[in-house]
């Protein structure tokens, strides 16, 4: 495909989970259009479309009624497929969904033997993890939920989900593994409603944990999208709090059921904003949590992951021409000086300072009149993204 700036690389640490390229189309009302891709597959193709790992749930590698045997076998020839492809495994998560067990919940079940089981089943992935030479931990609660809140207090759910992250901290670092969790959020699907529904509601849970330095967010570009806010402004947040330790990047038709569509064939603009973004602050895997869509054969899976490389990578070189236009960096510069006198930062507060900020003379009707140039900033960017300058 044309352009090397457009070629994926290890260097550029495009990730994909084993369960997006290998979802074979089924949705609530359809089931599977497409046969199943083995991980071993997996690891070959996208390493051959110059990806830099894959992740995976337990369960996407091993089957969760596996005989100890079994797993030993499966996990030796998956890490056989690694080796062969220097394919890594930067990330590892639990399925803690799909099984019929979760029907009400796995941390915040309301019956603590389920919740010791999701406990058990978890530290059993995060060793699979470790062995595979994971650093990071995701946990997507998307059973932690309700629809009849008569049936439980979230003050009930909050403290179990606190009890299981409390342990599985200490298990971490009990076992050497090092990891650094990852709380990933969304609002509701498959549950009517989903506990601690969004990147911001998880910063504001993982200060309430014991060991809250080693916790971080892993936010997705749909599951925020779904209410309706800017994912550009989510990410800028979790990195400003120096919590942004994974990302899920997709794409998503607004406010919706969770698509998770090819990343940059939708949100063109906020995207940009969004690689710009992890370009000049995020050093971590460039992970995309999507598939493609139900109706594609195994050929277009294999597009489908090439397009989402391609169009971060798109985004990236307009990022580069944007910060190198001059007619934007003089509005930009023009924009941020104010009214082009020196202010000096406000600074820590004094007794003397408040005083003299309130009796500073200040022109509201000349700070009123600032010119503020955004429709041809604006513009500027458009032009750039629709490839026209
Ligand atoms: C869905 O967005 C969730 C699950 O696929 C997984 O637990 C997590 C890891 O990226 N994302
Ligand atoms: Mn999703
Ligand atoms: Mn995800």
């Amino acid at each position: 495909m044309g352009n090397d700036n457009y070629k994926p690389k290890p260097e550029h640490k495009f990730t994909f989970g084993l369960w997006t390229v290998g979802n074979r189309g089924r949705d609530p009302f359809g089931d599977a259009t497409r046969p199943s891709i083995s991980p071993v597959t997996i690891v070959k193709r996208l390493s051959e479309l110059g990806a830099y790992g894959v992740n995976l749930h337990d369960n996407d590698l091993v089957p969760i009624d596996a005989t100890a045997a079994e797993r030993d076998r499966i996990v030796r020839e998956f890490k056989q497929a690694l080796d062969d492809s220097g394919m890594k495994v930067p990330m590892a998560t639990t399925n803690l969904f799909y099984d019929p067990v979760f029907k009400d919940g796995a941390f915040t079940s309301s019956d603590p033997r389920v919740r010791l089981y999701a406990l058990q089943k978890t530290m059993r992935s995060m060793d699979l993890g470790a062995e595979l030479g994971a650093r990071i931990y995701v946990f997507w609660g998307g059973r932690e939920g309700a629809e009849v809140d008569a049936a439980k207090d979230p003050r009930d759910a909050l403290k179990w989900n606190r009890e299981a992250l409390n342990f599985l901290c200490e298990y971490s670092i009990d076992q050497g593994y090092d990891y650094r969790f990852a709380l990933e959020a969304k609002p509701n699907e498959p549950r009517g409603d989903i506990y601690l529904p969004t990147t911001g509601a998880m910063l504001g849970f993982i200060a309430t944990l014991d060991h809250a330095d080693m916790v971080g967010v892993n936010p997705e570009v749909g599951h925020e999208q779904m209410s309706g806010l800017n994912f550009y402004h989510v990410v800028a947040q979790a990195i400003e709090a120096g919590k942004l330790f994974h990302i899920d990047l997709n794409d998503q038709k607004g406010p919706r059921f969770d698509q998770d569509l090819r990343f940059g064939s939708e949100s063109i603009k906020n995207l940009f904003f969004l690689v710009r973004l992890l370009e000049s602050s995020y050093d971590g895997p460039r992970h995309f949590d999507a598939h493609s869509y139900r109706s594609e054969n195994e050929e277009g899976v294999w597009e489908f992951a090439a397009g989402c490389m391609r169009n971060y990578l798109i985004l990236k070189e307009k990022a580069r021409q944007f910060d190198e236009d001059k007619e934007i960096q003089a509005l930009l510069a023009e924009i941020r000086n104010g009214s082009g006198e020196e202010v000096e930062p406000l600074g820590a507060y004094s007794r003397e300072k408040a005083n003299n900020l309130k009796e500073l003379s200040l022109d509201r009707a000349a700070l009123t009149s600032k010119p503020l140039p955004y429709e041809r900033l604006d513009q500027l960017t458009v032009d750039i993204l629709f490839g026209v300058r």
